[in-house]
């Protein structure tokens, strides 16, 4: 038989078998424009979180509260007489650890809300558009810099308004401090670490945002604790069932607008919030 007739029989096999034309070519719909503008890469996707390891820096109260423990990891077996071929670990972690999100549930305004916890999130909510508000020479120049209502009107004036349902993302490049002391910066007064004044919190509610990321390991200013409301990000944006993400990196390669960011914490029964990874979606 030569090529030719073979390919034939097979045309005429698959024509017979009724098998459908790839799924990149069916419907003119927006998935498919999607997967298309994946596929030629004019959609790229940029990871928004951190390497998770036994030193990655969490989030230190003092005492008498209770802190996180922090990433833990050890083998099962690497191809050896535990398991000739296979490689697998066991790990543990507190819920905010790393590039986490927070969910409502986690802060006490947010208690009673019924889909305020990991597992009762509604899925819609795990992929939002973002803002991102550039305030890293304010964070160069002042590691105590307070983002406050005019930094948004700001940003509004230029980007136009927060549109509802939005992450705000406030960029500090915080995230290329590699050294967990300062990341962490902790002084004999607390923390000296950017965030949020409860006013710039309470506009972002007005603004129906979906929820509020940061580089640093909290989503609060490291002086939050003797703001009013203490920890306003926690306190006022968990009880409107707004979200939290914290420990973000490379919030320097997303565009101010147009961002899309994929968000689904693990499904941790009644949990307060958990590990992710964020994956922003740019076009170029
Ligand atoms: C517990 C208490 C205070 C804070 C936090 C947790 C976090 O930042 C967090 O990871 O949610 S400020
Ligand atoms: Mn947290």
């Amino acid at each position: 038989m030569t090529d030719a007739v073979l390919r034939r029989g097979i045309l005429a096999a698959g024509a017979a078998a009724a098998i459908p034309a790839p799924a990149s070519a069916q419907g003119q719909g927006a998935l498919a424009a999607f997967l298309a503008a994946l596929a030629s890469r004019r959609i790229e996707i940029i990871d928004l979180t951190q390497t998770l390891h036994p030193g990655t820096p969490v989030i230190q109260l003092p005492p008498p509260l209770a802190n996180t423990e922090p990433f833990r990891m050890s083998e099962i077996s690497r191809y050896d007489a535990r398991g000739p071929a296979w490689y697998w670990n066991n790990f543990s972690c507190g819920e905010h650890t790393g590039t986490h999100f927070d969910a409502p549930i986690h802060w006490v305004t947010g208690r009673d809300l019924p889909d305020g916890a990991t597992d009762t999130l509604p899925p819609a909510r795990m992929i939002a558009p973002a803002c991102v508000i550039d305030c890293s020479a304010q964070a160069a120049a002042d590691e105590r810099f307070v983002f406050e209502p005019r930094h948004i009107l700001e940003w509004e004036s230029r980007h136009g308004r927060i549109p509802a349902g939005s992450w705000v993302l406030m960029r500090t490049d915080w995230s290329k401090r590699s050294d967990p002391a300062a990341f962490l910066n902790m002084r004999a007064d607390g923390p000296h670490v950017p965030g949020p004044s409860a006013a710039a919190v309470r506009l972002l509610v007005e603004r129906d945002v979906n929820g509020w990321g940061v580089e640093a390991v909290g989503t609060d200013h490291g002086q939050a604790f003797s703001f009013e409301p203490p920890f306003p990000a926690h306190a006022l944006l968990h009880g409107a069932n707004k979200y939290g993400l914290a420990s973000l990196t490379n919030l320097d390669r997303l565009p101010p607008t147009g961002a899309a960011l994929i968000t689904p914490p693990l499904k941790i029964r009644g949990g307060s919030g958990s590990p992710l990874r964020v994956l922003a979606l740019v076009e170029r």
